[in-house]
């Protein structure tokens, strides 16, 4: 990317935010402050080893107004990760989701908009609702906005309120949909982490229904590639879609762990399906290919996935700590 700025990046110790902060750090001159919470998501063990000179991190919430306006007032990007993130736990207890989501969002592109700061809003595919398995039609920056989740509605509202924000006030914003992402400082609650970690623990996968619902993956570091992309070079008031053609059913990815760690392929569990689970998302990035040039590095998603599994094997001692408190979500969840 060209040049030097001051990115203020939301969120930079949850799973997407933290790979954005070591790829910008390894890959520009930028500077970096990390506005996170240290929600239940957020770990400092994600940003452990960059450079201090680089990197302030501060612990705060985007929802307060005050720390928000001081912070974006002495930067020059604003890249805003920050969200509660987990489907399942939104349909269990929605509120959260509202504030951070929402309102959160609210608070930062008021920030934006006093200061007339650069945003980059990020957000994701599940804003369009889902697809049949057998539709050939993928996901375009003009398909109508349909969400299924109480997660999936809140980031569609948080999507709504930065173009309103870019019409009414001149908010110089940019707003991106990812697709699904894989690769290291995942929370071991997302569906790749935890099969993975099952199995390392000696546990069965679990698979929601009849784990025929397909997911379009990306390697966070393409997802992070894009972003920056998007910030350099992308259209005010424009929305991209950023993907990686990797659509795969999640029994098929299930039993590529179960290979990988050598277990046989069906030692896995169907489970209870998720309450309005989306059956299929798939992208078409056409549109940040062909205006900004862009390309995934990682198009080989069985590549990707070993390097993630060998990434957990070698990482016991970041997601550890996470594991049972994740699991004992999922069984008060399941009662
Ligand atoms: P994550 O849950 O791993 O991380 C979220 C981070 O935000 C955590 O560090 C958490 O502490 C922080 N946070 C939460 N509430 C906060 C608040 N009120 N104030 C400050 N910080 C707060 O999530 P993720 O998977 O890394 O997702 C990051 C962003 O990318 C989200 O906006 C999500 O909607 C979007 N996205 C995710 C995916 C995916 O596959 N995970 C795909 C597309 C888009
Ligand atoms: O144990 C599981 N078993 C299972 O079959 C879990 C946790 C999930 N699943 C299924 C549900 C989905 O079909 O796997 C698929 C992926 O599940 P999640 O990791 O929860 O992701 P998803 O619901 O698709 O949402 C993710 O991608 C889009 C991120 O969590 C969102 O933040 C992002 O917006």
């Amino acid at each position: 990317t060209t040049g030097m700025g001051k990115l203020l990046v939301t969120g930079g110790a949850g799973f997407i935010g933290s790979n954005f902060v070591h790829y910008v750090l390894r890959n520009t001159e930028h500077t970096v402050t990390v506005l996170d919470a240290f929600t239940y998501a957020g770990n400092r063990a994600s940003l452990e080893g960059l450079p201090s000179e680089r990197l302030t991190i501060v612990d705060g919430d985007i929802g307060d107004a005050a720390l928000v306006d001081s912070l974006v007032s002495a930067h020059d990007v604003v890249v805003h990760y920050a969200a509660e993130s987990h489907n399942d736990n939104s349909l269990h207890d929605p509120r959260p989701f509202l504030d951070t989501n929402v309102v959160g969002t609210f608070t930062l592109i008021e920030a934006a908009r006093r200061h007339d700061k650069r945003f980059h809003h990020i957000s994701t595919d599940e804003v369009y609702g889902d697809l049949e398995l057998d539709d050939p039609a993928r996901f375009t920056e003009t398909t109508p906005y349909n969400p299924s989740s109480p997660y999936s509605s809140t980031k569609a509202a948080s999507d709504l309120l930065v173009r309103a924000w870019v019409r009414s006030f001149g908010l110089r914003a940019t707003i991106s949909n990812c697709s699904n992402n894989y690769g290291p400082y995942q929370h071991v609650e997302k569906f790749i982490p935890r099969q993975i970690t099952n199995v390392l623990q000696g546990q069965r996968p679990k698979l929601y229904g009849s784990g025929q619902n397909v997911r379009d993956w990306i390697h966070a570091d393409d997802h992070s590639s894009a972003v920056l992309a998007i910030i350099d070079a992308g259209v005010i008031g424009d929305t991209y879609l950023i993907g990686a053609d990797g659509e795969k059913d999640n029994r098929s990815v299930v039993e590529l762990i179960l290979e990988n760690l050598g277990q046989p392929a069906d030692a896995y569990d169907l489970v209870a399906d998720r309450p309005g689970h989306d059956m299929r998302y798939a992208i078409d990035s056409t549109k940040l290919r062909t205006e900004l040039g862009w390309l995934p590095r990682y198009s080989d998603f069985a590549e990707g996935l070993t390097a993630t599994i060998d990434w957990y094997r070698g990482n016991r001692s970041w997601w550890e700590p996470q594991k049972a408190a994740a699991e004992a979500r999922y069984a008060i969840q399941a009662s």
